[in-house]
């Protein structure tokens, strides 16, 4: 599905895979947006797209004159440093008596700017939550930036924005060659992910990192040619470090910074692992703000499982930074959920007792 504010596509939005006959929109500016559908079989082959739908967003269905007020930035304070990796923004909890707190999204968005109109990042919240992580990457080091937020209702009303403050960013790791990589995970001249015979370091197509567990990941863009890898670190497995059950990733995760030349770009990438990937694995994405997500619909392990090809678009899936921005801001790993050791007696397991299912369904076809 694609949806966007002219009725040629242009910086559409895709939104894939959708399994449902339905989608949930995110909050939309006020106007009149343009949407279409093809189907997919599950050997990629794509049908023609539907006729173009549209709706206007505001000024019509819902009643907006009782919007709520708009929210209070809390921290950083103006002019405040964070760090580049893991920058924590929020907001004071919701006071307007008249919303009820599960009924309001926030809307965060990120600027080099004030006029907010190139962001650098724009992130939906739901359940009025009043902190925002920024994805690893998407900050560059030693910069300032704008950022403001405002409520958006379930059916489509906005507050006023807040006001907008400004933090500046620290220098983030030590980078002395300037490649992108932060150089405490700087791999050696030993390490040749890609199987080509040549130093992957002596290499202009793969950027690869020490991991957090000893191992190494590379990176490297399929395509777009043009398409720029600016930077890559290692990140650990926990990338919300909520405690919650993890998969096991024996190499962790690792971030990625792409930059494209045409705003929406699609681009293709493979992973290279220094371990072979366990035969039930997964590629799961890190989203800061929920956790794990299952990116197997994207991604493609190679037949030896060295290796795993992912699709990524600007400002679509895999995205992190959720704007059109010619930036592909990516957080991923692989990782393969085990039997709990003990029998299903808890309820923090039952998402790995479904996955502990399907995984069984799938083994008694063979
Ligand atoms: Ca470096
Ligand atoms: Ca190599
Ligand atoms: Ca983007």
């Amino acid at each position: 599905m694609q949806y966007a504010d002219n009725p040629f596509f242009t910086n559409a939005v895709t939104v894939e895979p959708l399994f449902e006959n339905f989608y949930t929109l995110p909050p939309l500016d006020s106007g009149k947006w343009y949407w279409r559908v093809l189907a997919l079989d599950p050997a990629g082959n794509a049908s023609d797209w539907s006729m173009v739908a549209s709706l206007t967003v505001g000024g019509g269905g819902s009643d907006c004159s009782f919007a709520p007020d708009p929210p209070e930035l809390q921290k950083p304070e103006y002019g405040d440093e964070v760090p580049v990796l893991d920058a924590k923004l929020k907001i004071a909890p919701l006071k307007d008596k008249d919303w009820k707190k599960q009924d309001l999204m926030t809307q965060w968005q990120v600027c080099e700017t004030d006029t907010f109109d190139q962001l650098t990042l724009d992130g939906v919240l739901d359940n009025s939550n009043t902190s925002f992580r920024t994805p690893h990457l998407s900050l560059l080091p030693d910069f300032t930036y704008n950022w403001r937020v405002r409520y958006v209702s379930i059916d489509g009303c906005s507050s006023a924005w807040s006001e907008v403050s400004l933090f500046d960013t620290g220098l983030g790791p030590v980078d002395f060659n300037m490649n992108g990589i932060p150089d405490e995970q700087e791999v050696d001249l030993s390490v040749d992910l890609d199987d080509n015979l040549v130093a992957d370091v002596q290499q202009t197509d793969i950027k690869c990192v020490t991991t957090l567990t000893g191992g190494q990941m590379g990176v490297s863009i399929v395509e777009p040619v043009d398409a720029v890898l600016e930077a890559v670190a290692a990140m650990d497995a926990d990338c919300v470090d909520d405690g919650k059950d993890l998969p096991d990733m024996n190499l962790g995760l690792v971030s990625f910074r792409i930059r494209v030349v045409h705003p929406g770009d699609s681009a293709k990438l493979t992973l290279y692992l220094s371990e072979t990937a366990h035969n039930k694995a997964r590629l799961y994405r890190c989203d800061p703000n929920i956790g794990l997500l299952d990116y197997s619909t994207n991604a493609e392990f190679s037949a030896d499982r060295t290796s795993v090809t992912m699709i990524v678009e600007d400002g679509g899936v895999g995205d992190a930074d959720g704007t059109v921005n010619q930036v592909i801001v990516v957080t991923a790993g692989p990782g393969v959920y085990f039997p709990p050791p003990s029998a299903m007696g808890s309820a923090v397991n039952i998402t790995e007792s479904i996955i502990d299912i399907t995984e069984s369904i799938i083994n008694n076809e063979h």
